[in-house]
């Protein structure tokens, strides 16, 4: 089975894709490769849209998401509205791995994580901050402003909010073919304190089942989160369909109800194959690396 080994990533992540590839090469354990790369994206702040300091909430608190799958026995640990904690792919990995449960939230998943040995301090920074500050500013300057926008242009404006986030959604394929997934992010900018995206829910975020491939999402979650889209990628895979026609046909189903929002659908079937639609961006990329390129690669797709 040489050769299988394969990570695919959502957006320009050539260097937590490399992190996930070392430690892919180096345990051929998928999830230990997706829980690293995404770890990785969070440590370096990646666009700003994962990990500690971005996007700060309507209070000015940045909270994180995440999830990990496990294709082979389709367990998950998944964390919302995470506070204090920096590591959220690597608690989500511990949801998996130390409980019977797949998802907690908030406070009292902080409190997990410290009873399992996390730091709890602050994912404020100064520049997250001053992002929260020249909201309020400008929110103080145009009171009423949603209220006051006519039904449809309410609509087009929250799915537009979307613009400048991104989450990292990684793929990781091993020698005997076993799937994993992960995913993390800071989520919406400004968004109401407590609210959770696509990210940490299972089949929306992200989806694995060794059995076919994985699939992973991103984009505007409040939108996404209502069609599924990792596990009906997956699902499409696993009536035949190759993954860039899955990934159009998940991304066309969303469209039609919701034409102004963003969303991109990534995956990789067991056989090496991947494949990638978007909807409301410019195009979307994503990198992939594999056994015989020396580094990761970079793809584009221009949105249907
Ligand atoms: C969310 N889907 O929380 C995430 C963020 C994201 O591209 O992917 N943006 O809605």
């Amino acid at each position: 089975c040489s050769g299988r080994s394969i990570i695919a990533t959502t957006w320009n992540e050539p260097f937590s894709t490399n992190e996930a590839w070392r430690v892919l090469k180096s345990t051929d354990d998928p999830i230990e490769a997706v829980v690293e790369g995404c770890s990785y994206s969070e440590r370096i702040q990646s666009r700003g849209t994962v990990g500690y300091g971005g996007s700060p909430d309507e209070n000015g608190e940045t909270t994180l998401d995440a999830m990990v799958m496990d294709g082979l026995t389709l367990d998950v640990g998944c964390v919302g509205a995470l506070r204090e904690i920096k590591d959220v792919t690597k608690v989500a990995k511990m949801v998996l791995k130390h409980t019977e449960h797949s998802l907690l939230v908030g406070e009292l998943a902080t409190d997990f994580a410290v009873k399992m040995g996390f730091k709890r301090e602050t994912l404020q920074t100064e520049k997250s901050l001053e992002m929260w500050r020249k909201w309020k500013d400008e929110q103080n300057r145009l009171p009423n402003f949603w209220k006051n926008l006519p039904a449809d242009q309410q609509k087009r404006a929250a799915a537009n909010l979307a613009d400048s986030h991104d989450t990292i959604t990684m793929i990781a394929m091993n020698q005997l073919g076993r799937v994993a997934v992960g995913c993390s992010t800071n989520g919406l900018k400004h968004k109401i304190p407590g609210r959770v995206g696509d990210s940490p829910i299972p089949g929306s975020g992200a989806y694995a089942d060794d059995e076919v491939g994985g699939a992973g999402a991103t984009g505007n979650g409040d939108i996404l989160m209502r069609f599924l889209p990792s596990f009906h990628m997956v699902e499409l895979m696993r009536n035949g369909m190759k993954p860039s026609e899955a990934a159009e046909h998940v991304m066309k189903r969303m469209k039609k109800h919701y034409p102004e929002a963003r969303g991109a659908v990534l995956g990789l079937s067991i056989s090496g194959e991947f494949g990638a639609a978007c909807t409301g961006y410019e195009c979307f990329e994503f990198v992939v690396r594999r056994e015989n390129d020396e580094d990761s690669v970079l793809y584009k797709v221009p949105c249907i």
